[in-house]
Order: C-alpha cells, then sequence, then structure tokens
C-alpha cells in the first residue's frame, strides 16, 4: 500500500464539492471526438493499429474539408438531449489540431477547413448555455521529439524481445527530446486556457500503469507542474484523472475518475467517489464508417440511469464525419434520449443516490434521488408482471406516487404483512423504455 495523502493543491473538501458543483449536478454531458481520423473512418488509434506512417497519413489532413461543419446544430442536439457540457478533442493522439495554434504547422487552420475549429465549437455551444470542455491528448504520434513508447506507430515489431527490444527503442529514441515536447505540451495547454475564455473542463489522455516498461509515466509530461499550470490559467476548472499522478499517491491530481467503456453493472464499484464514465455509441470513439453494432435506447438510458443512481456522470462520444457532421445512426440516438430525456430530465439532473433507507433489494431497477427536493425517482428496467411491484418497508415513506411523464396517479396499498407498499400500475408496460415513477417522500 502506498500513501495517498500527498497533495499539490491546498483545497478542503468542501472547496472541491463547490469547485465540481454544476458538474456533479450536471450528470450527462457529450464528448465529441473529430479529428483527421474520421477520413479513413475506422477507429480514431488507426495510425497506431496500422502503423502508418506521417507520409502515408498526410492524405487526411491534405483532405480534411469539413464542409458541413455546423456546430450551431451540435449544440442543439446535446441540449435537447440533455447533456450539460461538451468536452471535444483538441487534439487526439494523431498530433492534429482542430486549433489555431502558433506551436505547430499541424492544424485545421492549414488544411482546406482553413479555420479554428475549436473557437467556432466554443462559441456555439457556449451560446446554448452548454459548459465547454477541452480533450487534450498527452500521447502525440505527430511530434517529432516525443519519443517512440509501445503505442506509438513506429513502436518495433512485436516480435522483437528483451535485450533487442531494447536496442530497437534506443535507436528509434536517439535524438528525440522530451523536453521540447514537454514544453509544447505546456504551450499548447496555456493557448487552449488563455484564447477560448473561461473553459470549465480539460480531459487529458492518457498514461500508462506504473510498472509498464515501455509506456509513459506523470514525470513524461511533468505531470505536477502541468496541473498547476492549468488551475492557475482557470482556477475553476475541473480536470480528469489521467497524469498518473495518482500512482504517485497524489489524492488531488486529478479531480475525478475515468471509467472508460465499462458495463453498467461495473459502475457499482465507484459510488462515494467523483467520477465520470466514457462510453461510446458502437465501441470506437472516432466516426467508423462499418461499425454496425450501436447501443440501443434502452442501453444507453441504463448508462445514464445507472451513473446518476451511483452518484456519477456519465459523458456520451459522438464521433462526427469527415465532412462534419452527425450521421444517422449518432442523431437517431441522440433523439431517443432526447425523448425521454424531456420528460424525465428531473430524474437525472441534480439527482444522485439515495439515502439508504430507501434502496431496495431488486438489482433489476434504479432509484435516483435529489437531495433539494428530497424526490424519489424509480426507473423501470424490467417491467413488473401483471403491473404490481412491491417496495419493501415503505409503509409510512411515501405519501404520493405519480408517473413523471404525465403526473398519472400510481396508487399503492400496504401488503398484508403490513410493512411493504404495493404499487399499482399499469398491467401492461407502458409504451415506451423506462417508465419512471415519482414517489413522494413523508
Ligand atoms: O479518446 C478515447 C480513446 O482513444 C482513448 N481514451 C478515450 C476517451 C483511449 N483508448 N484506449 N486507451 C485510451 C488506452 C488507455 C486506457 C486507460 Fe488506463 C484506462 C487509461 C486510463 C484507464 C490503462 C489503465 C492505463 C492506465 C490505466
Amino acid at each position: 500500500a502506498f500513501s495517498q495523502d500527498k497533495k499539490i493543491f491546498n483545497e478542503t473538501p468542501a472547496q472541491k464539492a463547490e469547485r465540481l458543483k454544476w458538474w456533479t449536478d450536471a450528470r450527462f454531458g457529450m464528448f465529441i471526438h473529430w479529428g483527421l481520423y474520421s477520413l479513413p473512418a475506422r477507429h480514431e488509434w488507426v495510425k497506431s493499429h496500422e502503423r502508418i506512417t506521417d507520409a502515408a497519413y498526410q492524405k487526411y489532413f491534405d483532405n480534411f474539408n469539413p464542409d458541413e461543419f455546423d456546430p450551431v446544430k451540435w449544440a442543439k442536439e446535446a441540449k435537447a438531449a440533455g447533456m450539460k457540457y461538451a468536452v471535444l478533442t483538441t487534439k487526439h493522439h494523431e498530433g492534429f489540431c482542430l486549433f489555431d495554434s502558433k506551436y505547430t504547422d499541424y492544424k485545421a487552420t492549414n488544411t482546406p477547413a482553413h479555420r479554428d475549429l475549436v473557437k467556432e465549437f466554443v462559441d456555439a455551444f457556449r451560446a446554448e448555455g452548454i459548459k465547454i470542455g477541452f480533450y487534450y491528448s498527452l500521447l502525440d504520434w505527430h511530434f517529432p521529439d516525443y519519443t517512440v513508447d509501445d503505442v506509438h506507430p513506429q513502436r518495433p515489431p512485436d516480435s522483437l524481445k528483451g535485450q533487442q527490444k531494447d536496442d530497437a527503442y534506443a535507436k528509434l529514441n536517439k535524438g528525440r527530446d522530451m523536453n521540447k515536447y514537454r514544453q509544447y505540451l505546456k504551450d499548447q495547454v496555456t493557448e487552449l486556457l488563455t484564447n477560448y475564455g473561461k473553459i470549465d473542463i480539460l480531459w487529458l489522455d492518457w498514461t500508462w500503469g506504473k510498472d509498464d516498461k515501455y509506456g509513459k509515466h506523470s514525470d513524461d509530461w511533468d505531470a505536477i507542474n502541468l496541473i498547476k499550470l492549468v488551475r492557475k490559467l482557470q482556477p475553476g476548472i475541473i480536470v480528469n484523472n489521467r497524469l498518473g499522478l495518482e500512482n504517485e499517491g497524489y489524492a488531488d491530481g486529478g479531480d475525478f475518475v475515468t471509467p472508460e467503456q465499462v458495463k453498467p453493472k461495473e459502475l457499482l464499484a465507484y459510488k462515494g467517489k467523483y467520477w465520470e464514465t466514457c462510453q461510446t455509441f458502437s465501441g470506437s470513439w472516432g466516426y467508423y464508417r462499418d461499425e454496425n453494432t450501436w447501443k440501443d435506447q434502452k442501453q444507453l438510458l441504463d448508462l445514464l440511469v445507472t451513473s446518476t443512481a451511483n452518484g456519477g456522470n456519465l459523458i456520451l462520444n459522438v464521433g462526427p464525419t469527415a465532412r462534419g457532421e452527425f450521421d444517422y445512426r449518432a442523431t437517431r440516438a441522440l433523439d431517443s434520449l432526447a425523448y425521454w430525456m424531456h420528460e424525465n430530465n428531473e430524474a437525472i439532473h441534480n439527482c444522485t443516490y439515495p439515502p439508504d433507507e430507501y434502496n431496495i433489494p431488486d438489482s433489476a431497477q434504479r432509484l435516483t434521488y435529489n437531495p433539494s427536493t428530497k424526490k424519489l425517482y424509480l426507473h423501470f428496467f424490467n417491467y413488473p408482471a401483471n403491473g404490481k411491484y412491491v417496495l419493501p418497508n415503505y409503509k409510512g415513506k411515501i405519501t404520493y406516487a405519480q408517473f413523471l411523464n404525465d403526473d398519472s396517479e400510481v396508487p399503492f396499498t400496504v401488503s398484508d404483512n403490513g410493512t411493504d407498499l404495493i404499487l399499482k400500475l399499469p398491467e401492461t408496460k407502458p409504451p415506451y423504455e423506462v417508465p419512471v415513477v415519482e414517489l413522494i417522500l413523508k
């Protein structure tokens, strides 16, 4: 065991709770992965997966021409779905910058797009009242001084082992100077946190596990000085936990943990922490044309409601096309959430898990709770047969029950044992997924 009590900042738990309040209230955000990888349209890691050279990747830069890019449309779709913040990839692992950086030519302004796309994103989302987040990749597969590691497109062949492998890395990295990359990181983060007004979230991605020999660690980013710089430039900002500082024993090296692409069941483990699960519609983050297995509305609602019911956030990803649009599958999925959130957003926003006395043993359903209004929301993922639903030990705890979508009454009676309540729902399930019953507490 190592101590987790080293501190970088002087902030009390109450001060942290206050700084993160809008975010814990929000519960639901949009991730946007957009870059040159939208052109090959087969995963944002394509350059690494297929070990593509800079020369071979150049065609995507030369042909990046998002003629349908309209972030006002994106922002309206996010807002309709009940998303309160949005995090855009200003630079992903491929190294391409959507913003106009002084420190590189590898940026949108030098492509046929000819514009600072980050600026247009910020203006459009801010106008809709959506909080602004920047994703910035710590990895960089374009910057010449960034050393080759075990996911770099130029890594040695997997067949090499032991000394041969070490020699191959040494040869590849001769003359590469990570000091130059560390400076670039700080310069670009400074640009992002200086030139676009108030930035609400910084999402840095990612750092290897402690013992990964051919990976990068917090020192490779000069992580402590980097996060100090971030908080100095934007004192109210919220930063994720992927600088590797938790491994070094710093509890405040990031504000929240980031379970990526985990199943709803696994989210129970994070209750009591600040957390956000990041999830895709289909598996890939970048636009993937031929990937056809998409989560349906009920699976997406399971992620959203289970997150809220365990005191965490969901950030759901869209990978816009190379033309700059959400494709029809993404739009259809967002519309399905907008439909549900239009009726049921009160059971998500400003909600968390209820006090223990309201827990139910039925793990098929979910309970969310608004501590300010003291309202309890019962989400039916598995509709009870004959509409009869038992709430064990609930006698005397609630005064009234109704469907949240239409305020129609849900009558209840006390069970024969004298301690439980029995809700009398319609015998057949209402014609939409995940109906919510609002329980008015005594
Ligand atoms: O941008 C998307 C992906 O391209 C990128 N992150 C999302 C948001 C990504 N894909 N794979 N990875 C990152 C590998 C990293 C896995 C991690 Fe971890 C899981 C980083 C932190 C948790 C492995 C385990 C490294 C540290 C702990």
